[in-house]
Parts: structure tokens; C-alpha cells; sequence
């Protein structure tokens, strides 16, 4: 009997059996049951949300340095446990370990950053125009937030959205992803052991299309931030439209990597390898389109498919693997199908393509890393999300087509360019159309003390993590005070 994970309502594990219990599979070998969770109700979902509004009016009072040092304390918790939790979330989600735990690492980065936020979460003091008075602004959390995280990052993604909700004085209802709760449920247990207070965070498991969308359009719940596809993405947005609901949304991306003529070779295909393959292709800040110039795009070409061609492919608790399993059944499919509507547009498959079988390659979602080329810009593997190991090759004659090549498209999450050009480096610097720009380095692998998220389809509403408009700015509300200390009524503007 596979062990089994719960949710956690008003300070409660508890296991509702209205419906059948979930199943998480090792991606690398569905034999192997992670844990079974419940697939909760509506009515578990009013219980969390009702706990989370009670909770809401005593954590909003404690002081943030106060909130600050719980999270604090998760940050020591997640570092003591780095290694089982990284290898969990490379059983759970697939990637290879040395990811699975830079997984967890970016969680104990953003604790150790939110928990330096609770003594700034800084406002403003401005004079006033008017004599004893003063303005100023104050950052206030917004209440309840339903949380829904992504399976790909399963321990880094859940941090980069519950630990600035909480230590701005919001509480949480969570919904992790169906696909990795374990990794959920460990992390929030990590939490209560460092001592978030009774109903101030709860877990509820549950399917997107059910547990998840009725959790995002609950009417007691005040705010939304979503990590996923722009598909479900862009519903939330617009169920929530029109009541009122904060809603920040992480969609999907079609990151380019542009290589000039004048580029250090062996760092640009170092890099591309990593960006296009690196977590199977299943990140959104993954590079799907490679635009390369035509001075070393045979060279280029032929390296970057050797290397492909030598990746090593299995479970990635292997030491030896260099690219583990997609997710499940239907990022498969999706990544097969793309390859077959590739080859239907006209594109040459240059490599891979194919699943993966034999011995213990039938027991898990395995892909072979794949190469296309002669694709235009209008074909469908140009131009959709593909969040596989699937990447597509362009020919660029300039600089400025390379550019307009990477900037046609609907997404604009990450981008990158490999020069030695300096001058260029500040050209792409200013128009590459997208919120995170690499200069030779790949498109994956931000770091959390810099605001991230995307434009147009990538993004919608705040931007995540530290810095300047990064997630404080998602759970505060900026509240504007002026207080006359007069003692007589002065009238702002009116000349008397
Ligand atoms: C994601 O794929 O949703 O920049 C997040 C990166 C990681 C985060 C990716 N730090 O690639």
C-alpha cells in the first residue's frame, strides 16, 4: 500500500475520501507509487479557504521581523534536509538529481531572501504640501491568496509563491499540482515545523481542472497567482475579471538563444544543451528556438546534434544521467505530436523524435532530445509551446534578422544572445522583447533576488521574486496615509 499524503486544513492533516485518491508516479518508472493524496471536494475547499480567512486576522497583526523569523527557520529546515528532498523531487518530477536539488536550493534562496523582506517591505514618507501633515504609503497584505503551483519545479515554484504571501501577512490556501504532491506535502509540513501558526497555510490536493479552478474562483478568496499554461492561465484571468480578485499568472514561453558569428562556440553550445535539454525540456524558460547565425550554423549544427545524440537518458537518480523522463503520459504525447506536426509542416528532423523503449525505458516516459531544422517562422513548432525536449533551428544572415526572428512570437518569458561583440550585447540588451535577457549565458536559470516573469503570453500581472516589482508588489496592497495634525480642516489644492 503506497504511502499516503494529506491535506491540511485550519491546523488538520486530514484525508477525505469523498472521491478516489490520486495516484503520483515516478515519472522514470511508474511502478513505483510516491504516495497516494485525496482529490478534495468543494466543500474541503470552503473548509480551507474559511480557515484561512480566520487565520487572515491575527497573522496580518503579527509584525513582518516576526513573521520573518518563521520562514527563516524553514530556510535552516530545507537545508538540513536538501538531499532527501532533492532526491524526492527527482523521484516524484523525473529531473536529474543534481537539478532536484538545485530545485530545493532555489527554496532555501527565497526563504533566506523573504526572510529578509520582513524588515524592509519598504513605503514611502513624502512631504506634504500642507503645513503639519504628513503622507505616506504602507504596504498591507491582501488576505487570502489561492496558491496553484506547477509539477515541473515542485519545491522551488510552491517557495517562490508561499513564502512572500506569508511574510507579507496574507494567508494561503494551496494547490499544488496532482503530478508532484508529495514534494508539496513535504515542503508544508517543513513550514509547520518551523511554526506557521494553525490555518495561516493550508494544503489542499486536487486536480487542476476541479480542485484548482473552483479554489481560484472562490468568492472569500482575494487573490490568485498561478504558475502554468497560458491556456489555464488566461481562464483564470478571465473567471477572476470583474470580481475584483488580485491575479498574477506564469504562463508559457518559446525562449530563443542567439548565436552570432563572432560567438565563443563551445559556451554557446554548452549553453544551448542546457537550455534546450536541461529538465527535458519541461521549464518555461526552456529554449525551443536556437537562431544561429550563417557563418557558423553548419558547424553549429553538427556539434549541437553530436551532443545531443551523446546525452545519456534514464532515471535520474542514476549518477550517470544526463536528461531523465517527461513528466507523465500526456507531455509525451504532446512532445511526440509536435514532432509528427513538425515533419507534416515540412521541417527536417535532423534527430530524435522517438520514445524511448526497451527494458526499463518502458516503464517510464522517456524521449530522445530532438533537432529541427528548415522550420519557418509561421510553422507551429516555431511558434507553440512545446515544453519538451524539442527545439528548433533557424538561419539568421544578420544581427537584425536574428533579432526579429527571436522577437516574432506570441511569448516573451527569457532570451538570449552568445556574442563577443559588446556593441551588440547592449543592442540585444535593449531590444530583445522579452522580461528576462541572457547575454551569453542560456535562457534558463534565473536567480531569485531579481524580479521574474515574462510579457505578452509569458505573463500577466506581478512579476515573481526579489527585487524591485517582484512579489512583495504581488502580495501588498499599497495603502496611501495622510495625517493632519493641524488640528484645523486644511484643504489640499483650494487656495483660500
Ligand atoms: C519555470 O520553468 O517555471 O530560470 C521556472 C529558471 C529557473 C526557474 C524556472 N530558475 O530556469
Amino acid at each position: 500500500m503506497a504511502e499516503r499524503f494529506e491535506n491540511l486544513i485550519a491546523g488538520n492533516w486530514e484525508f477525505p475520501e469523498a472521491n478516489p485518491p490520486i495516484e503520483s508516479l515516478n515519472p522514470a518508472d511508474t511502478t513505483d507509487v510516491v504516495g497516494l493524496v485525496p482529490e478534495s471536494s468543494p466543500e474541503d475547499v470552503d473548509r480551507a479557504v474559511k480557515s484561512a480567512r480566520e487565520a487572515f486576522s491575527s497573522w496580518r497583526l503579527v509584525p513582518p521581523p516576526k513573521r520573518a523569523e518563521i520562514i527563516f527557520r524553514a530556510a535552516e529546515l530545507l537545508l538540513k534536509n536538501k538531499q532527501s528532498l532533492g532526491e524526492l523531487v527527482t523521484r516524484e518530477m523525473g529531473k536529474v538529481l543534481k537539478e532536484g536539488l538545485g530545485d530545493v536550493q532555489e527554496a532555501i534562496d527565497m526563504a533566506y531572501y523573504m526572510a529578509g523582506e520582513g524588515r524592509r517591505m519598504a513605503g514611502e514618507t513624502v512631504p506634504s504640501e500642507l503645513p503639519n501633515k504628513d503622507c505616506k504609503s504602507i504596504r498591507v497584505p491582501i488576505g487570502v491568496f489561492a496558491l496553484i503551483t506547477p509539477w515541473n519545479f515542485p519545491i522551488a515554484i510552491p517557495a517562490w509563491k508561499i513564502l512572500p504571501a506569508l511574510v507579507a501577512g496574507n494567508t494561503v490556501v494551496f494547490k499544488p499540482s496532482s503530478y508532484t504532491p508529495v514534494c508539496a506535502t513535504r515542503f508544508v509540513e517543513i513550514l509547520m515545523e518551523a511554526g506557521i501558526p494553525a490555518g495561516v497555510l493550508n494544503l489542499v490536493h486536487g486536480r487542476g481542472e476541479t480542485t484548482g479552478k473552483y479554489l481560484a474562483e472562490h468568492s472569500l478568496v482575494d487573490g490568485v497567482s498561478f504558475t502554468g499554461s497560458t491556456k489555464v492561465g488566461e481562464a483564470i484571468i478571465r473567471s477572476c475579471a470583474g470580481i475584483g480578485k488580485e491575479v498574477s499568472c506564469e504562463m508559457g514561453g518559446k525562449n530563443p538563444i542567439i548565436i552570432m558569428d563572432d560567438a565563443d562556440l563551445e559556451l554557446a553550445l554548452e549553453g544551448s544543451l542546457w537550455a534546450a535539454f536541461g529538465t527535458t525540456g519541461q521549464r518555461c524558460t526552456a529554449a525551443s528556438r536556437l537562431i544561429v547565425h550563417r557563418r557558423v550554423y553548419d558547424t553549429f549544427l553538427k556539434e549541437f546534434t553530436a551532443r545531443a545524440e551523446a546525452m545519456r537518458i534514464g532515471d535520474g537518480l542514476k549518477e550517470d544521467t544526463d536528461m531523465g523522463p517527461l513528466i507523465n503520459e500526456a507531455q509525451l504525447e504532446r512532445a511526440l505530436g509536435y514532432v509528427k506536426i513538425g515533419t507534416e509542416e515540412g521541417a527536417t528532423l535532423i534527430t530524435g523524435g522517438r520514445r524511448l523503449t526497451g527494458g526499463s525505458f518502458d516503464r517510464g516516459y522517456f524521449m530522445e532530445p530532438t533537432i529541427f531544422t528548415d522550420v519557418t517562422p509561421s510553422m507551429r513548432i516555431a511558434r507553440e509551446e512545446i515544453f519538451g525536449p524539442v527545439v528548433a533551428l533557424f538561419r539568421a544572415d544578420s544581427f537584425e534578422e536574428a533579432i526579429e526572428l527571436a522577437n516574432h512570437t506570441d511569448y516573451g518569458l527569457s532570451s538570449a544572445i552568445y556574442t563577443r561583440d559588446v556593441n551588440k550585447t547592449a543592442l540585444a540588451e535593449r531590444e530583445l522583447n522579452s522580461g528576462l535577457v541572457y547575454i551569453n549565458a542560456p535562457t534558463i536559470g534565473a536567480e531569485i533576488q531579481l524580479p521574474f516573469g515574462g510579457i505578452k503570453k509569458s505573463g500577466s500581472g506581478h512579476k515573481e521574486a526579489g527585487g524591485m516589482g517582484g512579489a512583495i508588489d504581488m502580495f501588498t496592497r499599497i495603502k496611501v496615509i495622510y495625517r493632519d495634525f493641524s488640528g484645523r480642516l486644511q484643504k489640499a489644492q483650494i487656495e483660500e
